[in-house]
């Protein structure tokens, strides 16, 4: 046995908790060369979706600059978390997002254009015009509706995740929180049940370290959010969220533990939100254009692209056509899904009730009856 003079000597173990994973550095070099090189084909695929990411949040800001959708909610700067996190996912697991989540149904295949539909509204959503736009879901990807109040996702996710234990499916949820949600009641409930119950939940804060304009030195005296996992018994893990490989990986283990029944992870994700919080806010107002300009020099997509490019997996030629591709398969979704009309009134009436009460019927059939109102600039 050694002795205790010997084991003061030892140095302390890295803190997961209290570190920053990474598997790139901030030029896109190895940080462990000798873990070997990462999987060609899943960094190409990850450099792809976060381009469609990107440009697709670009372009939807302009759209409703033009004033043809009412509001957007972008991602720019955070699109390593959700890419990696619909990577490491199996089709059968449920994903509970928070604001800038929506994309990780894209990447587990939901089609762009129904995707875009939820912007506009329209008769094409899936979720018939009654969400927020940038408010995404689909049953078809597992991937619940957010309610618009920060934090009841969190609950949600373990409540799924509780029933997949009960009923012995080998299903893991992945909730999602910002750093501001942190603040919130159900965030710590949530943590509560999933360490408590032993849960398979993946529970994941993007510190963009804002909530609106309040920075996240306003919502924790914490050394980081990581370790508020440890108080729940949670293993917790602080991770770069600008490289799309660490959170890969470190996805992909907690998503792994969960599966094999040894319960929640708790993961924080460093990263920055590089524009503003949504098409209503002015980020100049509070934070400043050297704070910004720092943080876009850890571009999570140009970091992995001087990864590929290193590796020869990537050059100028490539990387235009990515774009001319992506460019143009946004551009055909929004063609598609721009003059489609609203949907049906009468679908006010459904999926409420699966036997509607009498007074709804008569309503229903009493707005049958009726004639749509003119629309701006028709009628008398
Ligand atoms: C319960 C509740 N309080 C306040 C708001 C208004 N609100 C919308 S987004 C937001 C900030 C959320 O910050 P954070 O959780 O850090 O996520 P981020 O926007 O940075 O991704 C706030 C306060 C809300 N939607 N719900």
């Amino acid at each position: 046995m050694s002795s205790p003079a010997a084991d003061d000597a030892l140095p302390a173990p890295p803190d997961a908790a209290l570190g920053l994973f990474r598997v790139l550095d901030d030029e896109g070099a190895l940080v462990d060369a000798a873990a070997g090189e990462p999987d060609a084909d899943l960094a190409l695929r990850a450099y792809r979706e976060m381009r469609r990411v990107r440009l697709l949040d670009a372009r939807m800001i302009l759209q409703q600059r033009q004033g043809r959708v009412g509001f957007y909610g972008a991602c720019t700067g955070q699109e390593a978390v959700p890419v990696a996190t619909g990577l490491a996912l199996e089709p059968r697991d449920w994903v509970f997002p928070a604001l800038r989540e929506s994309s990780v149904m894209l990447v587990r295949g939901f089609p762009l254009p129904r995707y875009l539909a939820q912007v506009y509204g329209n008769a094409a959503d899936v979720l018939k015009g009654r969400q927020m736009p940038s408010h995404m879901s689909g049953r078809a990807v597992n991937q619940v509706s957010w309610s618009s109040c920060i934090g009841p996702q969190l609950p949600h996710a373990v409540g799924a995740a509780w029933a997949a234990k009960l009923r012995k499916d080998d299903v893991v949820a992945v909730g999602f929180l910002g750093d501001g949600a942190s603040s919130q009641p159900d965030f710590h409930a949530a943590m509560n049940f999933a360490g408590v119950f032993r849960v398979p939940v993946v529970i994941v804060c993007q510190n963009n370290h804002f909530a609106i304009s309040v920075p996240s030195s306003r919502q924790t005296a914490s050394a980081t959010f990581a370790i508020k996992g440890r108080a729940y018994g949670l293993p917790c893990l602080r991770v770069d969220g600008n490289d799309v490989l660490a959170v890969h990986r470190a996805m992909t283990e907690a998503v792994a533990r969960a599966r094999a029944g040894d319960g929640a992870t708790f993961v924080e994700c460093v990263t920055y939100r590089i524009g503003a919080h949504s098409t209503s806010d002015d980020p100049t107002r509070y934070r400043s254009d050297d704070e910004v300009r720092a943080w876009e020099k850890k571009d999570p997509l140009a970091r992995l692209a001087r990864h590929l490019r290193a590796r020869g997996l990537l050059d100028d030629a490539a990387d235009a056509e990515i774009e001319r591709v992506i460019v143009a398969d946004v551009a055909a979704a929004i063609a598609e899904v721009e003059p489609v009309g609203a949907p049906d009134r009468l679908t006010l009436f459904d999926d409420v009730y699966a036997e509607p009460p009498w007074h709804l019927v008569e309503q229903r059939a009493a707005l049958a009856r009726t004639p749509p109102a003119p629309k701006h600039g028709e009628g008398p």
